[in-house]
């Protein structure tokens, strides 16, 4: 197929974000074949390519249209929104889905010895990060003055090199903190994986195949929490089950042979199940209860 009529979408190569994208993208029926120089995928079932490269590359790569789209952090997604601002230039990119995925968010972290009480605290402090541009935007809002400390990485230990005071860094279990002595103060910003695409249009096979790739991702968040759920109850119990089966519009009810009283209920449930709801039914008269995970949902 002609090049220009396959999308080329940017995944981080090796990092946080490398397997849960792909496990999306599989999830979406994307078979792919690695190139030799593990750079580029081929997408065998769509016309869709993946260029493996630095998180922090993604967002230019879309942005200056040599990617279709990208699957980046919204963390490395601002910060180079608010570089470019700084520039005098204008961020191009745009998100087209929030996922599920790549949670953490930006933190401003003391060490434990170190006295916090709110944004004040932070006055005349030294603060090391490798997001000056998303401290700078907060402090400047706080109205606080302090200086900011630009690294590359390893921020976590810069307060015990004496290099800064505290630190503003990424976190997700907190664990890293910990271990460096260092306690979460507060969030500078909620981040997750975002998917983004280029300004510029697509050509109209592109465009469809975004269309469909945007459907399919729905798809998948959708079902992730989703179960079906079949049970057998007394039909005078059904107002009380329908009210125990989390996030089910309208289930199917059918009679049940042989005895006139029970009715069968199938159901799909848009929240986890949970033991504790299995035992509610129960007890409300429900016996044969089955939850099975939902592979594909399309609404
Ligand atoms: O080589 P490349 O530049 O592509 O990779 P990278 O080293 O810059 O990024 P990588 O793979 O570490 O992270 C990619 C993206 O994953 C980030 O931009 C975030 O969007 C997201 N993410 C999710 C995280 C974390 N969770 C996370 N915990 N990125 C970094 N961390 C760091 C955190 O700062 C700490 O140092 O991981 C360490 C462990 O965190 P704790 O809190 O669980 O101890
Ligand atoms: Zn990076």
């Amino acid at each position: 197929m002609d090049k220009e009529q396959r999308l080329k979408l940017a995944v981080q190569k090796s990092g946080r974000l490398t397997d849960p994208s792909l496990d999306l993208l599989q999830r979406c029926g994307l078979k792919l074949s690695r190139g030799k120089d593990q750079l580029m995928g081929f997408g065998e079932n769509m016309p869709l390519d993946i260029l493996f490269v630095r998180d922090d590359d993604i967002p230019d790569l879309v942005q200056e249209d040599v990617c279709d789209l990208g699957l980046v952090g919204l963390n490395v997604l601002e910060e180079r929104r608010l570089e470019l601002a700084a520039r005098g230039a204008q961020a191009r990119f745009e998100v087209l889905r929030k996922l599920d995925f790549g949670r953490c968010r930006l933190s401003l972290a003391v060490p434990e010895g170190m006295s916090f009480e709110g944004v004040g605290s932070l006055r005349g402090k030294r603060i090391a990060t490798t997001y000056p541009f998303m401290l700078e935007r907060f402090l400047r809002e706080a109205d606080i003055k302090a200086e900011i400390v630009t690294l590359s990485g390893a921020v976590e230990i810069a307060p015990r090199l004496g290099r800064a005071d505290l630190v503003c860094d990424l976190v997700s279990t907190g664990s890293t903190l910990q271990a460096n002595h260092l306690r979460e103060a507060l969030t500078i910003l909620e981040s997750h994986a975002v998917l983004i695409r280029t300004p510029v249009a697509l050509a109209p096979v592109k465009s469809e195949w975004v269309e469909r790739l945007l459907m399919r991702i729905d798809g998948v968040e959708q079902v992730k929490e989703s179960k079906y759920i079949m049970l057998h109850a007394p039909r005078a119990a059904l107002p009380q089950i329908r009210k125990l089966l989390p996030g089910s519009e309208s289930p199917t009810i059918i009679p049940l042979e042989g005895s006139p009283e029970r009715v069968v209920i199938h159901a799909v449930c848009r929240e986890n199940v949970f033991w504790e709801t299995l035992e509610s039914l129960k007890k409300a008269g429900a016996t044969a209860i089955l939850v099975l995970p939902v592979e594909k949902m399309l609404a």
